[in-house]
């Protein structure tokens, strides 16, 4: 029987109203007063909710992370965090609700989908938007205020291709899956159709999905006659799940690579036993020495096991708020004598914010990143994962493939 995927919400629910139970789940602290005293307010708007929730949830750790990593050092930063739900409409929402806080940047949103409906927002308001997992083509030309530090799919794409290939050199037959009403899946299909196609493999079957289906059986029983060797899924997390665990309870036992839809330890529960051996492009490496990487590691592992590893989404999302915090502090250092970042006027702090911010090199658990003049982020460490399920069927890792 197919897991549900839980149901997008009607009215977004914003976490500013639900501070007694945000903060009970151990989630980050909001508020709706305006700028008080030397603090900034910086702005959040993640899913929480809906399919892409599953996600969401992971990088409001990492901003709950960053936010206690970062609490003690000037300058101070009031995060403001709004759930999106995983539409656009509740997006919309959540960024009005934002932009009307007077936040000097946003992070978010966490689907490219949603991207491109409330980043223009942010962008004509003058606000820096640093996407914090939004990886399909075309988010840094949103707009000139438009950044992001998850890197693309073009870039991240072809990896776990790569190496699917390199682990099963026999292969020749691909199918592909992907959600056509969602940008980012459609966006990462084309990439893996295009890395398929100049490995010179044949791509036997191209089966379109949505993100609010959970019954695969129809689409599946099809794409099986063309007997693929390898399968390549684009999907969000629910979906996808509900897919992997479906095409293995039909017979499909060749291996499977999935994008960055379903980068989530939060898939265990929905593909279960059946997650085991999916292989996924991972643009952080928990293994990582350095500082940065040092302190998300101590603060998530706190209250967890002492190897727990900390999902991508969590790691960029406590870079996004990390590289505003740099870029502010060296702003701040800028400034003249007896001036401080709370006495310039909004307009020009937020547009400082985005050259320095944009300008700088960071030590981050991403490893060492810096920004295209266009907002896009540049990373080099990147490596491929394999999902490793306990015999409990329940839990699992992501296991860095060498
Ligand atoms: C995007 C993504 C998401 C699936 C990650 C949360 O990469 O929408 O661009």
């Amino acid at each position: 029987m197919a897991l549900r995927r839980p149901s997008r919400p009607r009215q977004p629910r914003t976490l500013a109203l639900g501070l007694g139970a945000l903060l009970a789940a151990g989630g980050v602290v909001s508020s709706c007063s305006g700028q008080r005293g030397d603090q900034l307010r910086l702005g959040a708007g993640i899913a929480l909710t809906g399919n892409a929730g599953l996600l969401g949830q992971d990088a409001r750790t990492g901003l709950d992370l960053a936010r206690g990593q970062f609490s003690g050092q000037a300058p101070g930063l009031e995060l403001q965090l709004e759930d999106t739900g995983s539409d656009e409409a509740g997006a919309t929402v959540a960024f009005r609700r934002l932009i009307n806080a007077k936040p000097v940047a946003i992070l978010g949103p966490s689907l490219s989908q949603q991207g491109f409906a409330v980043m223009p927002m942010a962008d004509r308001a003058g606000i820096p938007v640093i996407g914090v997992s939004t990886t399909a083509e075309g988010i840094p030309q949103i707009g000139p205020f438009v950044a992001r530090v998850a890197s693309p799919v073009t870039v991240v794409a072809p990896l776990s291709l790569a190496k699917a290939v390199q682990l099963h050199p026999g292969i020749k037959r691909v199918a592909v899956f992907f959600a056509q009403d969602d940008v980012f899946c459609t966006s990462e299909t084309q990439i893996f159709q295009r890395a398929i196609r100049a490995k010179g493999l044949e791509l036997v079957a191209v089966q379109r999905t949505s993100v609010s289906d959970t019954d695969f059986h129809i689409p599946i029983t099809n794409v099986l006659r063309s007997r693929p060797q390898l399968v390549v899924i684009s999907a969000l997390v629910s979906d996808g799940g509900n897919l992997v665990r479906q095409l293995r309870e039909l017979g499909y036992t060749g291996p499977i690579v999935a994008g960055n839809g379903l980068n989530t330890p939060n898939i265990y529960p929905v593909c279960q036993r059946h997650c085991d051996g999916l292989m996924i492009t991972q643009a952080y490496n928990p293994k990582l020495d350095n500082a940065s990487n040092r302190s998300l590691l101590k603060g998530f592992r706190r209250g967890r096991a002492a190897d727990a590893v900390p999902p991508q989404v969590t790691a960029q999302a406590f870079t996004a708020y990390q590289v505003v915090h740099e870029a502010l502090a060296t702003l701040k250092g800028s400034l003249p004598k007896g001036t401080t970042l709370t006495n310039l006027p909004l307009p020009e702090l937020r547009q400082r914010l985005l050259k320095t911010l944009l300008a700088g090199t960071y030590q981050t658990p991403l490893g060492e990143l810096r920004f295209t003049p266009e907002g896009d982020v540049l990373q080099r460490d990147f490596s491929v994962a394999r999902v490793q399920m306990n015999p409990d069927g329940r839990s699992g890792r992501f296991v860095q493939l060498p």
